[in-house]
């Protein structure tokens, strides 16, 4: 019962993470009014179910037919009853209209001096673009500061969602949708695709973290050095983590939508026309660049090029990150090398 009661009333949780079951804790600008609107409409909806539920039962028993009986006449109007059932609902819906308007005026609004943040949609990855040109696979932002998302697709409908923000824009080709807001509370938080957009999209997650004062601008010149910082097959890890090649490669062995990468360095691997290549590094930097040049036998062609949208040091890294999934590393690289 309790846990029930909580569900119900988790709606009107004012307070801090955890104390609601039904929604999200709130992290952004916007939350607050969403959740107003959200709360209000739920309420007057649970109040007027309850009213007439229970008045149609009342009157089902009251009323019921208990042999002919002479019919009176019965009331045919009031003036009062009449004006009340008509204003008391107007001004709860018109209530409705205003602060669900405020809050979508809220969000669609440009806001001024906004930082600005390019996001990137494929299947079935995020890629978020920092001003310096720095890019990663989660969104990093300040708190307490206006953000602006400029949404892109490479191929098909996604939809960015955030659940502790309460934002949610369509990602669209061939079109830039923007967003805004504000974070509040410092922490991690989970952005999701809500639009079905094929075989993992329910693996199209990231992370939304809300740095505290400060310690944004820490955090982006660290991680946009991280070529020159890293070793390179650990800064090679990195790139491969950071730009969704997990999404379809493996490197334990196990297939994926793409082959496993492990042991492919310096193996050889059979197109989907009968030919053989050999892995080494011009085939790697081609796979990246131009996917659809080889097709791997068994295997779908549809690997995104990421022409354009990488670095060729960052190229250079995936490519030693690669080799070390090869036993036998050494001589294949030295082979490449010839
Ligand atoms: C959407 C899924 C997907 C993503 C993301 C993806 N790949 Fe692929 N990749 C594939 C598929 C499918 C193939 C096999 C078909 C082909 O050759 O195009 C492939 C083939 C390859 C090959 C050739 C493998 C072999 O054994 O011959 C390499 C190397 C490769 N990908 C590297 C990468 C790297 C590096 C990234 C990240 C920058 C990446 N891929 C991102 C799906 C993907
Ligand atoms: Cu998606």
């Amino acid at each position: 019962m309790m846990s029930l009661l909580d569900h119900l009333f988790g709606a009107i949780a004012v307070a801090g993470p955890g104390d609601g079951m039904s929604l999200p804790v709130r992290a952004a600008d916007v939350a607050e009014s969403v959740d107003w609107t959200f709360n209000y409409i739920f309420f007057v909806s649970v109040f007027f179910f309850v009213l007439i539920t229970a008045l149609a039962v009342i009157f089902v028993v009251k009323y019921r037919y208990r042999g002919d009986r002479e019919l009176g006449d019965g009331p045919s109007h009031s003036t009062a009853l009449e004006l009340t059932w008509t204003i008391i609902p107007s001004i709860l819906v018109v209530v409705m209209f205003y602060s669900g308007f405020k809050g979508f005026m809220q969000m669609n609004l440009p806001q001024q001096n906004s930082y600005e943040i390019l996001v990137n949609a494929q299947k079935w990855s995020w890629e978020f673009t920092y001003p310096n040109g720095y890019v990663d696979k989660d969104l990093h932002i300040p708190v307490d500061r206006e953000i602006r998302l400029v949404l892109s697709s490479n191929d098909v409908i996604h939809s960015l969602f955030i659940p502790a923000f309460r934002v949610k824009k369509d990602v669209v080709p061939g079109r830039y949708n923007k967003l805004w807001f504000k974070a509040t509370r410092p922490g991690t938080y989970t952005l999701f695709c809500a639009e079905y957009c094929g075989t993992s999209h329910s693996n199209m997650l990231a992370q939304v973290v809300v740095h505290p004062a400060g310690e944004f601008e820490q955090w982006l010149t660290l991680a946009s050095d991280f070529i020159a910082a890293m070793p390179p097959v650990e800064a090679g890890e990195r790139v491969f983590k950071t730009r969704g090649c997990t999404q379809c490669h493996t490197t334990d062995g196990n297939r994926g939508i793409g082959p496993t990468l492990k042991d492919a360095f310096g193996h050889e691997a059979t197109m989907s026309d009968g030919s053989k290549v050999v892995v080494d590094e011009d085939y790697i930097r081609e796979s990246v660049l131009d996917p659809q040049a080889k097709v791997v036998q068994g295997f779908e062609p549809v690997m995104p090029t990421f022409q354009g949208r990488i670095k060729d040091k960052e190229i250079t890294v995936l490519i030693e990150y690669i080799k070390s999934l090869s036993s036998g590393s050494q001589d294949a690289a030295q082979e490449g090398q010839q």
